[in-house]
């Protein structure tokens, strides 16, 4: 029987990664997703990875319930991946009330959904890194109290929460992976890792002079999007769910991970890079580790794509797109 998934957030970075394994294994691939003005569904990632035409759309928001309720009936999915989101963290503090709703009351309305009319489906929710926010253990695991500092990571903390309670109260399969920082092409622009390759990719093109960032000390854990959708895939394989970090245990700067951008393309990050306050967050969270070791005893997940060589993706892939 061919297993069917329904993927919250297709048309974003890990949607669209998600997708693509999940068609790879076999499956019927279900992606919810908002129409816009300006083009029916933005399928931009999946047309990057010629995917649009194998994966079905289902118009719909997360915020609407009963369309929630009636896509969950008319698909009936065996496995639901919800991974939408607000999930810029800066724009939180701009739009806190839409993020709750989103990012928060969102899962609640798809777990809400799961359960009324589809309650063997397994479930996953994206889960974050930012949740631990001031540090209260220097290696971050399941088990490390939280302390969120932003209205996203309040809000993913709510999701969090409630996917352990409906596993606690309804026996639903739920899991939830803490996902620390993964980045690809496929990241949006305003992310601090694509908006370095971006713009390196204009500076060694001619397009710009200098690179604009905010907290450069910043110290984050970064993987590649496509190890961390195995990761997902693979928690919704157990008999039993659970909770998992996924990291790849090694933290870096932003200001040494932009330098490996610049390095690449034989540039001197200190002839580009301006500091401009304007960028600085009204709370940051300083550094983040994960230690992804329950993920590996319990399923043998490993990251395969290092920081560097993702970078050097990355770059690449920007100078192509500005070249064309
Ligand atoms: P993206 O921002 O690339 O994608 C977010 C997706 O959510 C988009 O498809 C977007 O649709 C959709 N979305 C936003 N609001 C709504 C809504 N109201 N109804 C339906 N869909 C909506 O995020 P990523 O792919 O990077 O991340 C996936 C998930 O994982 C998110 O929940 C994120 O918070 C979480 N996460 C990400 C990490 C990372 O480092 N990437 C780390 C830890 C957690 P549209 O295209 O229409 O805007
Ligand atoms: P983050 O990712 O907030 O960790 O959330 P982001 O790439 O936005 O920031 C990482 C760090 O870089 C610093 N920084 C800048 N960030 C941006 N965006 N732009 C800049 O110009 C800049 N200069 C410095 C930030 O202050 C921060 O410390 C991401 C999202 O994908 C979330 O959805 C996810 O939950 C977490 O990762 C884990």
């Amino acid at each position: 029987m061919t297993k069917k998934a329904l993927v919250t957030g297709i048309t974003g970075q890990d949607g669209a990664y998600l997708a693509q394994l999940l068609l790879e294994k076999g499956y019927e691939v279900h992606g919810l997703a908002r129409r816009s003005s300006t083009s029916d569904v933005n399928l931009t990632r999946l047309e990057w990875l010629g995917i649009d035409r194998d994966v079905r759309i289902v118009d719909g928001d997360l915020l609407d319930l009963s369309g929630l309720i009636r896509t969950m009936k008319e698909v009936a999915p065996d496995e639901v991946y919800n991974l939408a989101a607000q999930s810029f963290v800066k724009s939180s503090w701009q739009q806190p009330i839409l993020t709750g709703q989103v990012t928060g009351l969102g899962v609640a309305n798809v777990l809400e959904a799961v359960r009324l009319e589809k309650p063997d489906a397994r479930f996953y929710q994206a889960s974050s890194s930012e949740m631990y926010g001031l540090i209260q253990e220097p290696m971050q695991t399941e088990t490390t109290p939280f302390y969120p500092r932003s209205p996203y990571a309040v809000a993913k903390l709510y999701g969090h929460w409630l996917t352990v309670n409906y596993r606690e109260s309804f026996g639903l399969h739920a899991s939830s992976g803490i996902l620390f920082n993964h980045e690809s092409p496929l990241r949006g622009i305003e992310f601090v890792t694509r908006k370095v390759t971006d713009g390196v990719a204009r500076i060694k093109l001619g397009l710009a002079k200098e690179l604009r960032l905010g907290n450069i000390d910043a110290k984050r854990d970064w993987g590649h999007s496509k190890d961390y959708v195995r990761a997902m895939w693979l928690m919704l394989q157990q008999d039993e769910a659970d909770d998992y970090v996924i990291a790849t245990g090694r933290t870096t700067t932003v200001r040494e991970m932009c330098r490996l951008a610049f390095e690449h393309v034989g540039l001197n990050i200190d002839d580009h890079l301006v500091i401009d306050p304007a960028l600085f967050r009204p709370a940051e969270v300083d550094v983040l580790l994960g230690n992804p070791q329950k993920a590996k005893d319990k399923f043998g997940w490993e990251p395969k794509i290092p920081l560097e060589e993702m970078i050097v993706e990355m770059v690449e892939a920007d100078l192509k797109r500005l070249k064309k």
